[in-house]
């Protein structure tokens, strides 16, 4: 099984994106194209719903030696055995989420240097970064960071961090110029043509 030092692309979930496909299939492919960790993020599903498609994503990532975290929810993630949670700056703060999750993994997003510094303090394993670029997928991010932040972060931060946000192949390069080279995608891998190839072009680029 990887650790959270062992991530370089993280995935995940279709969510709005899914369309008629099964949702089981996408997950696969991007696990079959390099993912080294799968959030089930579905914010449309019922927590019913979401309990049964995350029972089967359990069984797949733990097969292929894959990170499965779980998005916002505490509950959801400890029923499934999920390798972590991952919280947002308006979710239970993390104190509250150490002695629950115990060893797993907690997550954090962070759109700041401020918030950064807090998230490595309180004791996070890793935290996301963005958004970074432009991305129609969240509609209520917060203002851009940028690749100025990103600069920024790597001589601070003593945990892995993550960059979210409109991140696409073609400005890969552009964020490992500036000392990142772990990246959470949605679009530009579930809207791409052939999700397998896609992960693995990408991942090629990560290393
Ligand atoms: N969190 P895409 S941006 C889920 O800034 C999410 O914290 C963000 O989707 C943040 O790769 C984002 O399609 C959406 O841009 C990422």
């Amino acid at each position: 099984m990887k650790t959270i030092e062992d991530i370089r692309l993280y995935c995940f979930t279709a969510n709005s994106l899914l369309g008629k496909r099964d949702p089981l299939e996408l997950v696969e492919a991007q696990i079959m194209g390099g993912a080294d960790l799968i959030q089930l993020r579905e914010k449309d599903m019922s927590k019913k719903e979401k309990l049964e498609l995350g029972f089967k994503l359990r069984s797949m990532t733990r097969k292929h030696g894959v990170l499965f975290i779980v998005n916002d929810d505490i509950d959801l993630a400890l029923i499934l055995d999920a390798d972590g949670v991952h919280l947002g700056q308006d979710d239970i703060p993390i104190q509250y989420a150490r002695p629950m999750m115990k060893n797993k993994i907690i997550g954090i997003s962070t759109h700041s240097l401020g918030q950064v510094r807090e998230a490595v303090d309180s004791g996070a394993d890793y935290i996301g970064v963005g958004p970074v670029f432009q991305t129609k997928t969240k509609t209520d991010t917060m203002p851009l960071v940028g690749l100025d932040l990103i600069s920024q972060i790597g001589p601070i931060c003593t945990i892995p961090f993550i960059a979210i946000g409109g991140i696409k192949k073609n400005n890969l390069d552009d964020l490992q110029k500036v000392g990142c080279s772990r990246v959470a995608i949605i679009s530009d891998i579930l809207l791409a043509p052939d999700i397998e190839k896609q992960c693995q072009t990408i991942k090629r680029m990560l290393i």
